[in-house]
């Protein structure tokens, strides 16, 4: 359901809510300039996951791994939250919501500290639980050891790639790849959020990535509502009390109660 109708019955069950679970994907980033993975343009259209996000992929070609992620990891520095972002910030900061996310780009955590140094609080509570890591992390494939991103990788040769200061070990981007386990603390803590929720909110993911994808339906197992932000549908939209077909920059302010030009839904230049 979507239009004025699904937008106010959202917005209920969202004020209603006592525990809210938010769970993000590439989506809301998109009104930022970061390409999604399966979207026009998107990451996937270019290198397929496969050949790129894999342990296997790294230890086969890991200059060409550098070189993808560095190139990610500039294009995202130069992007900034976008009004998605700061309405799940300005929520988790002013409810108990716990905010889980796929991406990487660490615009969440920008959100997150931009909104509470505007109100002089601490970030903390708007913080996300990063399922699949940080692209501004390195982590050491050698000893594990995780250090904040290398200021530059020059990915023109593997001599010339970043290595661990402990055991000289390569270093890689600390996310998570394709067929590697997530961290569990990160991953129990998600889970735990979900399975209690009154509502999960899931915003701009195609929900085909597991264990991530398997969220939502913890919060309906648990006996808690979905709702879902985005433009297209996918196969989580047939769980959902409501879908709506709206940019996350669009629909969130509004679902959050933080859109004071709206108090009711109309529809754009109404
Ligand atoms: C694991 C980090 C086990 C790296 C990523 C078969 C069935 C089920 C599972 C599997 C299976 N075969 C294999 C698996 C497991 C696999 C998996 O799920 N594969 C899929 C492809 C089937 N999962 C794994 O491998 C995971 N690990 O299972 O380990 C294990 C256990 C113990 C020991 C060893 C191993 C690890 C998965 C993590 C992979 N890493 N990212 C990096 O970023 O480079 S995944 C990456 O892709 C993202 O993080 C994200 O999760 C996923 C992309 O999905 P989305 O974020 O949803 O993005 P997408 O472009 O697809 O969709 C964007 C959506 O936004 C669209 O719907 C669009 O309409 C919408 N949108 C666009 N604009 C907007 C918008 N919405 C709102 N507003 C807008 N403006
Ligand atoms: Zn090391």
């Amino acid at each position: 359901m979507d239009g004025p109708q699904g937008v106010n019955e959202a917005r209920a069950l969202l004020a209603g809510a006592r525990r809210v679970v938010a769970l993000t994907g590439a989506g809301i980033s998109a009104e930022s300039g970061v390409p999604t993975f399966r979207g026009d343009g998107g990451l996937w259209k270019r290198h397929r996951p496969e050949d790129l996000a894999t342990p296997e992929a790294f230890a086969r070609d890991p200059r060409l791994v550098w070189e993808w992620y560095a190139g990610r990891r500039s294009a995202v520095a130069a992007c900034r939250p976008n009004q998605g972002h700061i309405a799940l910030a300005r929520f988790a900061l002013a409810s108990e919501a716990v905010l889980v996310t796929q991406n990487v780009d660490g615009l969440h955590e920008r959100a997150a500290r931009d909104a509470a140094g505007a109100t002089d609080q601490d970030p903390s509570p708007a913080l996300p639980l990063e399922l699949h890591g940080s692209l501004f992390h390195d982590r050491c494939s050698g000893c594990g050891r995780v250090s904040a991103a290398s200021a530059t990788v020059d990915p023109s040769a593997v001599a010339a790639l970043p290595r661990c200061g402990d055991c000289g070990g390569l270093l890689r981007p600390a996310v998570v790849w394709f067929g590697e386990a997530l961290d569990a603390e990160v991953l129990g803590r998600a889970f735990a959020a979900a399975r209690t929720a009154d509502v999960c909110l899931v915003v701009g993911t195609s929900a085909l990535v597991h264990p991530a994808a398997s969220l939502p339906m913890a919060t309906l197992e648990g006996g808690g509502t979905v709702v879902e932000v985005n433009p297209d549908e996918t196969p989580l939209t047939r769980f959902a009390a409501v879908s709506i077909r709206q940019r996350a920059g669009d629909a969130l302010p509004v679902l959050l109660g933080q859109d004071a030009r709206r108090r009711e839904w109309r529809p754009p230049n109404a």
